[in-house]
This record gives C-alpha cells, structure tokens and sequence, in this order.
C-alpha cells in the first residue's frame, strides 16, 4: 500500500468514502486535510472558501460554532461543490453503541447527513463500530479508528493501537482508516501484514512547518517525515495554515498551498521511491 498510488487505490477500495478521498486526493494532487478549528460560522465558511482550492478534505468540530444553524451546513456542502473536497466531521465518539448512533444520526447536528467520514475511539470496544455502522454504512459513510494521538503522554500505544487495528480489520465495510501518527501496515509492526485487499488510510495530525508544538500538549512533525518517513496518507494541518490571521484570507490560501506542495511532494518522493 505504502508505493501504490491514491488512484490506484480508489479503484479498489469497497466503501464509497474511502474512494471518494482517495479519488479526490489523486484528482487535485492533494493529500492536504485543513482542520478549521474556529467558533464564528463567518470566519468558518471565510477559511473553508479560502483553502478549498488546496485541499482534499476538510476538517470540521462543528459543536465549537457559536452561532451554528442548518444553514452553516448548506453552506458547507455548497463549498464542498465548488472546491471538490471531502467532509470529516472530527467528533471522537466515545460511547456505547446505542448512544452513538443517536449522537451521530441526530440532535443539533445531525452529523451523519452530511459528514462523509467521522471517528472513534475504539475504547468502548466493537460495538461502537457497530453503533455507528447502523447509520453510517446505508449513507455510504465511512469510519476512522483513533489509533494513536498526536500528544504528549497519550494512551493510545502499544496493545491499545494493535486493537484498534484488529477492530478495524473485522469491519472493513465501515472502518477505511485510522487516525495515527505512522501507517499501519507492514515492517512487522503486527502480528499480520494487511493482505492485498486491506487498504486502511492513515490521516495524521500533528503537522507544522514552523513549530514543534504548543503549550497545551501537541506535537508537531513536518508533512515529509509523515508522508515520507511515516508512510501516512494525508496531512492534517490546523493553525499551521490559518495561525492567528483568520481574517486574512490570502495569507491562509497562502499556507494551505505551501503545505499541500510539502504534502505533495512527500507522496510522490514515496511512490517513486
Ligand atoms: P492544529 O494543527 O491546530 O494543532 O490542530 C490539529 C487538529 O487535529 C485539531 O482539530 C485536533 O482536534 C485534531 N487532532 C489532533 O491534533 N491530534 C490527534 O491525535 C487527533 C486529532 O483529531
């Protein structure tokens, strides 16, 4: 997996989510994933539009919107049109099944009917798969797995993360990846290699160009060591591209495309390898 190219491995993948990034990411040359960590739905929607062009996905936390309505989705969904990119909408499920799959298809947020792929931590176990998969699965939705974090001190190591990997193994149809900081696969890491038809993305954050960090606990590595050295799939990068200037949309555009050329260029220095 880690040579074969993003088109190669659209045409294979079972779940339409996994084939839609994979697709979008080959079509755009992008493995950029931009995570817009902000609370006014006005400054959102500015920076979605701003790095729509350089991006294969974006990343949401939709319960930080103040001032969130169903109009702030349309929106969105109509800048997904326009700019051609992906919607992950970040939410770390954390619960039984049955709570899951009522926090995924309803409430304020309604995150099934419009996010094509979301998360969990696989601490409660299979069933949380299960729960989600309810909804998500007849949607064409598809489900990441946390299998490792990106700060300091976390607890996501070791057995926990070879879990994570076998839970997603027995849920192929749902689970099309992880969140982690290194692929999953191969280098005898585990106990199996994945087989021919075992294709798990790996999105990773912790991504900066400028900083190793901040001072609540994040870590940062560069788009090379993570695409390149790590043989992750896309980069997710946050205030690295919009940093404390979210009203200055050129300057974020900027950003977005100095890190999906680091991005990019990280991937194709991997397949030609
Ligand atoms: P930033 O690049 O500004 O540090 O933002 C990183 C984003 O990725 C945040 O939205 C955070 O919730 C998310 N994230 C992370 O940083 N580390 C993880 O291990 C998992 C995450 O989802």
């Amino acid at each position: 997996m880690f040579r074969r190219t993003y088109g190669q491995r659209a045409t294979k993948h079972g779940n339409p989510a996994a084939r839609l990034l994979l697709d979008t990411m080959e079509r755009k040359k992008s493995n950029l994933a931009v995570s817009v960590d902000v609370i006014k739905s006005k400054d959102f929607l500015a920076i979605v539009d701003a790095v729509g062009p350089f991006v294969c996905l974006i990343k949401t936390h939709i319960d930080i919107i103040e001032d969130f309505g169903p109009p702030l989705i349309d929106e969105l969904q109509a800048l997904s049109s326009k700019h051609d990119f992906v919607i992950f909408e970040d939410r770390k499920f954390a619960d039984i099944g049955n709570t899951v799959a009522l926090q995924y298809s309803s409430g304020v947020h309604k995150i099934a009917s419009w996010s094509h792929i979301t998360n969990a931590h696989p601490v409660p176990g299979p069933s949380i798969i299960t729960g989600l998969s309810s909804v998500g699965l007849p949607l064409g939705r598809g489900l990441l797995l946390l299998a490792e974090m990106s700060t300091k001190g976390s607890l996501a190591t070791g057995s926990y993360t070879k879990d994570a990997v076998r839970m997603a193994r027995a849920h192929r149809d749902f689970v099309i990846g992880f969140i982690a900081q290194r692929r999953m696969d191969g280098i005898g890491a585990y106990e199996n290699d994945f087989t021919e038809d075992e294709d798990f993305l790996v999105l990773t954050p912790g991504v900066g160009l400028d900083t190793k960090g901040d001072s609540m606990g994040q870590q940062y590595r560069t788009p090379r060591e993570i695409v390149f050295g790590s043989g992750c799939d896309v980069i997710i990068v946050g205030r690295g591209v919009y940093g404390k200037d979210y009203h200055l949309t050129e300057k974020i555009a900027e950003q977005a495309k100095r890190y999906r050329e680091e991005g990019w260029a990280a991937y194709l220095e991997r397949t030609i390898a």
